[in-house]
């Protein structure tokens, strides 16, 4: 019984024990859990990733622009995925833009893929198309030209001084500090390596650097299916308008039918200035009533193209408004709705730079470039400057092609770039005579 007795006293005992140290371990253990709320924290964080890793759709969408033999087409079909809706866009607009977004997304993705347009073969100039351009450069011949003749006159040898004062010469024609740097490094390499032995040895080398930048990325307007859509943006009396009627007339005569939208409805006399040139060119000209929505005119012209198959549609902007900011903001959503409209990026945005302007307009291009995906210049009014220099800073900066060149202001006065072209009649060694400083 003693044995029984102490058995049972034994167990209970021992299950008191166990009970006892079951109890303390799980107190300790809920004051583990607790205690480390802090600790809490990095676990969320740690979850956070994959919240910003759900752009998964944005990745995919350059998967659907997938076109991998072109980017500059894939490129431009990313841009609406990846640009957040700029926060300075009215709230009630933003929504509806969106939506806009969204909607041309998916025409983007499914469109024909944009025809890219070749670059340009580097052709030798004929004589004629240089002797037509070269009055045209007269003032820039006269001045910057004749300028880096007149340093032969006084100097025949060709030496680091000469090179100085070459420098000079073209930083002063407006060619841009960069850029005439450039060329100069590479005059002076030229004549460490005995490339430089006289006059007409600079004029080749010259004419060499200036294809050399010029060439560089020079295309043929990329106009992909009808209809295509081009953007004419630039600040204001640089001449947008006169090389949209220009350029209206050029593609009527290639048998084009043009539509004309005048998104510059901020300037009152703007919307007349583009109907004189519609009656004149014979193309229909889009407008909106009053101080319409500039927005809306280009999705109706796009549409009015489409409706009625016009190959081209040619949309005008303003160059001013209250604020730069203000353009800028304007011209981003003319851009997109036209996207919209086309259901692909717009074709082409040509930034028109008044050359008269010189560095200023080198700026300029800065400027548009932030805010919109500038495709390419129309440099205007080179018959009226010595500053045409700028062309090459311009290019050499900014790596945009040149599309056309102003020389004045006949319909026949918008000529098409070519870097070749431009190079001879622009480089050509003066006659010492007519060219004196
Ligand atoms: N000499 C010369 N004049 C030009 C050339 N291109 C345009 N112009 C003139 O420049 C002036 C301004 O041209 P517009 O086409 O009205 O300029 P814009 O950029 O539309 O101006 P806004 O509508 O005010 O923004 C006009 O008198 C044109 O004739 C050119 O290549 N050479
Ligand atoms: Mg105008």
């Amino acid at each position: 019984m003693e044995t029984v007795a102490g058995i049972v006293i034994g167990v209970i005992v021992v299950a008191a024990l166990l009970w006892f140290f079951l109890f303390r371990d799980k107190g300790e253990g809920a004051g583990k859990l607790e205690a480390p709320t802090p600790e809490a924290k990095p676990s969320k964080k740690a979850e956070a990733p994959p919240a910003k890793a759900k752009p998964e759709p944005a990745k995919a969408a350059p998967a659907k622009a997938e076109p991998a033999a072109k980017p500059a087409a894939a490129k431009k079909a990313e841009a609406p995925v990846a640009k957040p809706a700029p926060a300075a866009e009215p709230e009630d607009e933003e929504e509806d833009e969106e939506e806009e977004e969204e909607e041309a997304a998916e025409p983007a993705a499914a469109a024909e893929p944009a025809v890219e347009a070749a670059p340009k073969k580097p052709a030798e100039p004929t004589k004629e198309a240089v002797e037509a351009l070269r009055s045209g450069l007269d003032k820039t011949r006269g001045g910057f030209i004749a300028r880096i003749a007149g340093l032969f006159r006084k100097k025949k040898e060709i030496d680091p001084e000469l090179l100085n004062d070459l420098h000079e010469v073209l930083i002063t024609a407006d060619v841009g500090v960069k850029t005439s740097e450039k060329i100069l490094e590479n005059l002076r390499e030229r004549m460490n390596n005995d490339g430089l032995s006289d006059e007409d040895a600079v004029w080749v080398a010259l004419r060499e650097e200036g294809r050399m930048i010029l060439g560089k990325g020079q295309r043929d307007l990329r106009l992909p299916s009808s209809p295509s859509l081009i953007l004419v943006v630039g600040v204001n009396g640089v001449g947008k308008t006169t090389t949209i009627g220009k350029l209206a007339s050029r593609f009527k005569e290639q048998g084009k039918e043009v539509i004309l939208a005048a998104g510059d409805t901020f300037r009152a006399a703007a919307v007349p200035q583009l109907e004189v040139w519609g009656r004149r060119v014979g193309c229909t000209v889009v407008k909106g009533k009053g101080k319409a929505d500039p927005a809306a005119v280009v999705f109706d012209a796009v549409k009015k193209a489409q409706e009625t198959g016009a190959d081209i549609v040619i949309a005008d902007t303003a160059g001013r408004l209250h604020t730069k900011s203000n353009l800028m903001e304007e011209l981003k959503k003319v851009a997109r709705s036209g996207e919209k409209a086309l259901g692909r990026p717009v074709d082409e945005v040509l930034l028109v730079l008044d050359s008269t302007t010189g560095q200023n307009a080198i700026q300029q291009a800065a400027q548009f470039k932030d805010a919109i995906e500038v495709t390419g210049i129309a440099l205007t009014k080179l018959d009226g400057t010595a500053k045409g220099g700028v062309i090459l800073g311009i290019v050499d900066e900014h790596e945009l092609p040149v599309h056309f060149i102003g020389v004045g202001e006949r319909v026949e006065d918008l000529r098409e770039f070519d870097a070749a072209t431009f190079v001879q009649a622009l480089f050509a060694k003066p006659d010492d005579e007519t060219m004196a400083a």
